[in-house]
């Protein structure tokens, strides 16, 4: 043979290993076997009512945001994410009313049955929806609208309360591998960011939930942003950007791609 036959010969054999591409195909397989053949990474999301919790599933499925917010949820939503090599996470949006708590404790359930992988715990260091009626009153008279420090102190009271729903069922062969808590709103908080993030990573909350959970399952504190809005429609002093709402919302995604992967 002449060279520009061995010359055409190599051409039509890389173009055939393109077509043939053995890593490619090597993902495809993988996909398909993960979409299809195994079962979603089983998530409930907890959180008092106004947390976030919706808002959180619709911004980390990186779904629009709609023109109103989303109405109370009454009953137990649940939603898919699927990630690049086919494996699911299955979100249950639990309504986050006290007088909700039947509808909590049915989804609780599925944890005792070992069908729940992951708790997500939304928490908002007390910033939690605001009714219309209240605003006048939780707000001080600061030359820039502050929330009183008593209203926030109920809600995180209201938020360690909230915890003795599931952390009972978080013992050794209970199944769950892991509990995040995502501490939303942080385009609201962000200016006490070091205060919030201590009393999550070592306060009052690390010792009532993290602290007596870590020994039975993987346990980490993540900040969030859903969509940056004005807490009670006050103006507020803004030191948070979209860029950083969407560097939270990237790192986020990361450490739960992880999980599911048992990187941790
Ligand atoms: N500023 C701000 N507001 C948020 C954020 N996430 C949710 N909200 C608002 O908080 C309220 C309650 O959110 P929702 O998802 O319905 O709470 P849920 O009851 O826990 O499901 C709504 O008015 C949302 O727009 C956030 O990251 N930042
Ligand atoms: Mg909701």
């Amino acid at each position: 043979m002449d060279g520009l036959a061995w010359l055409e010969l190599f051409q039509s054999g890389t173009k055939l290993l393109k077509i043939i591409n053995p890593v490619i195909w090597c993902k495809k397989i993988q996909y398909f076997f993960n979409y299809y053949c195994r079962s979603p990474y089983n998530v409930l999301i907890y959180g008092c009512s106004g947390a976030g919790k919706t808002e959180f599933i619709r911004a980390l499925l990186e779904e629009p945001v709609t023109e109103q917010p989303a109405p109370r949820t009454q009953t137990i939503d649940n939603k898919k994410i699927v990630f690049e090599n086919g494996r699911k996470i299955r979100f249950y949006d639990l309504p986050g009313q006290a007088v909700q708590r039947r509808n909590r404790q049915i989804a609780t359930e599925k944890i005792a049955r070992h069908q729940i992988k992951g708790i997500i715990n939304v928490v908002t260091y007390g910033y939690n929806n605001v009714e219309e009626n209240e605003i006048a009153n939780i707000f001080s008279n600061d030359p820039v609208p502050n929330v009183k420090e008593s209203y926030l102190t109920t809600n995180r009271n209201a938020e360690i309360t909230q915890l003795s729903e599931w952390m009972e069922f978080i013992h050794n062969g209970c199944g769950v591998e892991c509990v995040i808590t995502v501490i939303t709103k942080a385009d609201i908080w962000n200016k006490n960011k070091e205060e919030v993030m201590s009393y999550y990573q070592h306060g009052q909350y690390y010792t009532r939930c993290t602290e007596k959970i870590s020994r039975v399952c993987h346990t980490c504190v993540y900040p969030y942003c859903s969509i940056i809005s004005p807490f009670g429609e006050k103006p507020m002093l803004l030191s948070f950007s979209e860029r950083d709402k969407q560097k939270l919302h990237k790192e986020f995604k990361e450490e739960l791609f992880k999980i599911i992967r048992h990187e941790y």
